[in-house]
């Protein structure tokens, strides 16, 4: 069984980060080791929340680690919440690395706007840290935000295009857009792919509906797919196909909390598709 790495936060409540990647990228079928950067009470789209900073446990742990040999097949990483945290992630990327798939959501920002607590500098920095990556995530406003471009709400494909060229410019072998929409009621990703110059992309339905931290599912439900066995385009459309089950069983939920989507409920489907 493959095992991955995922370095992020833990949002006690909130069904994001880690609280999403450990159970998809598990009933994905693959180990999934944690190393947690930070502890809140929630996310920081509550009202009010805590943060304990996890930053100084992340060197000793990785330390340990090297001392035990053990090593992982990919290392994904989310919402990082300092500029001392992306240079000790990059240096576990340099020590844990070398046959590792480097999995980096820049998760800062959407809707054209930056979260709570980030800056522009910061994504310039976070632009540094995607050139060792094998795959990057950004949506439209984090890419945006990583070239100093401005965000704009309307594009079109050769639009997408040069953005992700740009995107792999900077170093990382393959971007892939999140969340790009051409025509009304479709909505998937887009990737290029420099280390074979191709393009590809795959839609499904788009909701009248947006919920928070489904960037984080996508992302742990293609780390999922990729650790399986399915290349870079495959993943990717399984995670669109997830994340879109996640939101129709949340709007299915008259119940539903405001925060988060029902991932729980999709969860067989994720199992169902990389039944080999
Ligand atoms: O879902 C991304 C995310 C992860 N972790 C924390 C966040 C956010 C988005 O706002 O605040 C703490």
């Amino acid at each position: 069984m493959k095992r991955i790495i995922t370095i992020q936060d833990i949002s006690c409540v909130g069904r994001c980060s880690l609280t999403v990647a450990l159970p998809i990228i598990s009933a994905a079928g693959v180990e999934t080791a944690i190393l947690p950067t930070a502890v809140l009470s929630t996310h920081t789209a509550f009202p009010k929340f805590t943060f304990r900073d996890l930053t100084d446990e992340i060197k000793p742990v990785s330390d340990t680690f090297e001392e035990l040999g053990l090593g992982f097949d990919a290392i994904y990483t989310g919402y990082l919440g300092s500029f001392e945290q992306l240079k000790l992630v990059s240096d576990f990327f340099d020590r844990f690395g070398e046959n590792a798939a480097i999995v980096i959501d820049p998760v800062m920002a959407d809707n054209g706007q930056l979260y709570k607590g980030f800056t522009p500098e910061f994504a310039a920095e976070m632009a540094k840290l995607c050139s060792k990556a094998d795959l990057i995530l950004p949506n439209l406003t984090e890419a945006c935000f990583m070239l100093g471009e401005e965000y704009r709400e309307s594009y079109d494909e050769s639009y997408i295009r040069s953005l992700l060229e740009r995107l792999t410019r900077l170093g990382a072998k393959r971007a892939a857009l999140t969340g790009v929409s051409f025509e009304d009621g479709r909505i998937g990703f887009y990737l290029y792919d420099s280390t074979t110059g191709k393009y590809s992309s795959y839609f499904n339905e788009k909701l009248p509906a947006s919920y928070h931290g489904t960037g984080d599912i996508f992302a742990s439900a293609a780390v999922g797919g990729l650790m399986r066995g399915l290349d870079y385009p495959d993943a990717l459309a399984l995670a669109v196909d997830f994340t879109l089950e996640c939101m129709k069983k949340t709007m299915a939920d008259p119940d539903r909390r405001f925060y988060g989507v029902n991932f729980e409920e999709a969860l067989p489907m994720l199992v169902e598709r990389l039944q080999k």
